[in-house]
């Protein structure tokens, strides 16, 4: 029955029945005064959020961030953050606790609960407590090195930052340059440095050219580099790279491992 009623409304709207559920949802957004551009994205995102519930946290609450997030609350988030990088070693806490309750922040800001201020009020924050344990630890005097940064137009720096003191926290010396960095000024860094690899992160698909772009040109110049990416959109680029995987902390194992194995 459910079947042959959706069967209908497609002959009537010409649309299946998700896509109709979409465009609605997408026509509320914009009469209640969300841009038509913005109201197709925050849609677009909210689905892609569903898949991103699924994200496992093994640790601490998971909303934490996103609550904390509404009305700005500043003590709210500053006892949400030392609290919850409290319950274990960094490691455990990125995986376990700060991956999934960053999603989770950004299913809210999809669905509308928190604001672009908000959600960047959180992400700031949680970027100085990421960039204190990176500062924190240690630098190895010698060894294996590794640049790590995002591509021209990227600006989700918090997985690469963790990546970047996971790696150190494991013994490699680590160039962390940021987000946004122009490909010139990769292409200059890796010949002033002779890295022994480049981490990059996908993190969105808006991404994905820059940083395949990034990739072609370091391949170029250095076609013996290794250049690695990770990410949620790392699949999407396949040239001239080695994929990292999903899973932070086995990653940083792997490749901190295989450098140092050359040693
Ligand atoms: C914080 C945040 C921001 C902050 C970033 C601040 C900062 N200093 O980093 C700000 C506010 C700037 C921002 C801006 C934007 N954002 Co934003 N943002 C987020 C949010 C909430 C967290 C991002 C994050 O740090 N993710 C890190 C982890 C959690 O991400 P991951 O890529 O899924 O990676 C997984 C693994 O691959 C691994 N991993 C991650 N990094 C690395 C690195 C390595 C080396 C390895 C091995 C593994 C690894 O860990 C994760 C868990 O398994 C996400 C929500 C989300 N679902 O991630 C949206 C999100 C990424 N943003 C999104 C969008 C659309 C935008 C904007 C375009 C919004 C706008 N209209 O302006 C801009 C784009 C900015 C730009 N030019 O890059 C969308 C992307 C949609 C898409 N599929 O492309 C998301 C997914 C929104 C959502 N669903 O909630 N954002």
């Amino acid at each position: 029955m459910a079947d042959s009623l959706a069967d209908a409304d497609q002959q009537v709207t010409g649309f299946d029945a998700d896509t109709a559920q979409r465009l609605g949802d997408m026509a509320a957004l914009v009469s209640s005064g969300v841009p038509p551009q913005a109201a197709a994205l925050r849609v677009r995102v909210r689905d892609e959020g569903v898949e991103a519930e699924r994200m496992e946290a093994t640790l601490g609450d998971v909303d934490a961030l996103a609550r904390a997030a509404v009305g700005f609350d500043v003590d709210e988030l500053n006892r949400v953050l030392e609290e919850n990088f409290a319950l274990g070693t960094l490691d455990e806490v990125v995986d376990g606790w700060l991956l999934p309750a960053l999603h989770r922040l950004g299913v809210a800001w999809a669905d509308g609960r928190v604001s672009v201020a908000e959600e960047h009020f959180v992400s700031a924050s949680v970027q100085r407590r990421l960039a204190r344990a990176y500062d924190e630890t240690p630098r190895p005097s010698e060894g294996p090195q590794v640049l790590i940064g995002l591509a021209s137009g990227s600006r989700h720096e918090l997985g690469v930052l963790a990546f970047a003191t996971a790696l150190r926290q494991r013994g490699v010396d680590t160039v962390y340059l940021g987000g946004d960095v122009p490909v010139a000024a990769w292409v200059e860094a890796v010949q002033q440095r002779h890295p022994d690899g480049v981490v990059i992160a996908v993190p969105g698909r808006e991404d994905v050219v820059g940083s395949r772009e990034l990739v072609a040109a370091l391949a170029e110049v250095a076609p013996d580099l290794s250049v690695m990416v990770g990410g949620s959109q790392q699949d999407l680029i396949t040239d001239h790279v080695t994929r990292l995987g999903h899973q932070m902390v086995a990653a940083a194992d792997r490749l901190a491992g295989a450098l140092l194995a050359k040693l």
